[in-house]
């Protein structure tokens, strides 16, 4: 029998320690995608239990590329911490990181209750009071970002910090699924893309959580919750002097330093 929170626990002591450990699935072979709920489900009440607030909710795996390449057909889903959260302009330290990576994101911000199950990004829409930019900082506490699905879950899905944007939007300003994003580092265009690359719509990707919520748990994502949708981007490694620059359209700019 797994100890869920035996395992947990590795995980914890890995991203306090900034030491990459090995797979789960390396151990146990037949740790399946239940199994990887299971520990991050342990995880997060550890985290809660030493005093950590749970800010947003996450998706992961929502671009098509990132899908093909982990040869998966669902995204999955994490949360973010207090402790995760930078603001525009701020830094991150390397000292507190294992590895990591950054990927531009639009987030959801709930105007009211939505509760699967088959929510369609429609809905999402209409129920969603604000949109915002967002960077988000993956950082695997596998070694050499190597896992299979059922690992990264238990993992939180490599969630470690997110930038977010200074200013809240009104989603009906914009169409959802054609921001643009541009993203440079030390003044060079180091990755782009168009929101759609999130499930056609990051909108759809608020609806897959939800759905995924209702019929995992029977939860709701209740008014107020913070939802990042997934990478438009592809995921850039980092390096200690970094100072990254995303361009969101019709958004402004994130901006961070890394130290
Ligand atoms: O936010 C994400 O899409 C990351 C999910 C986990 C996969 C990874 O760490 O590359
Ligand atoms: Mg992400």
């Amino acid at each position: 029998m797994l100890d869920y929170r035996d395992l947990a626990e590795y995980l914890i002591k890995a991203e306090k320690q900034k030491q990459a450990v090995s797979c789960i699935s390396d151990q146990y072979t037949d740790f399946n995608l239940t199994m990887g709920y299971r520990v991050q489900q342990e995880l997060v009440k550890r985290k809660v239990e030493l005093g950590h607030k749970v800010t947003a909710y996450k998706m992961g795996l929502t671009s098509r590329a990132k899908m093909k390449q982990m040869k998966v057909e669902t995204p999955i889903y994490g949360y973010i911490f207090d402790y995760m959260n930078v603001p525009n302009r701020g830094q991150i330290l390397m000292d507190d990181l294992i590895h990591p990576k950054v990927e531009a994101e639009i987030a959801f911000i709930l105007g009211e209750d939505i509760e699967g199950p088959d929510v369609t990004g429609e809905q999402v829409l209409e129920k969603t009071q604000w949109i915002l930019p967002a960077l988000e900082i993956i950082d695997s506490r596998y070694e050499n970002f190597r896992f299979q699905l059922p690992d990264v879950i238990a993992d939180n899905t490599s969630a470690s910090r997110v930038i977010w944007g200074s200013q809240l939007y009104h989603p009906h300003d914009f169409t959802v699924d054609l921001i643009g994003v541009s993203m440079s580092i030390n003044r060079e265009i180091r990755a782009s893309g168009v929101s759609s690359a999130v499930l056609e719509n990051p909108a759809n990707s608020a609806a897959m959580l939800a759905s995924m919520l209702y019929e995992e748990k029977k939860e709701k994502l209740k008014k107020g919750s913070v939802i990042l949708t997934g990478g438009i981007t592809e995921a850039v490694l980092l390096k200690k002097g970094d100072h990254v620059t995303t361009e969101f359209d019709g958004m402004g700019k994130i901006s961070f330093h890394v130290r």
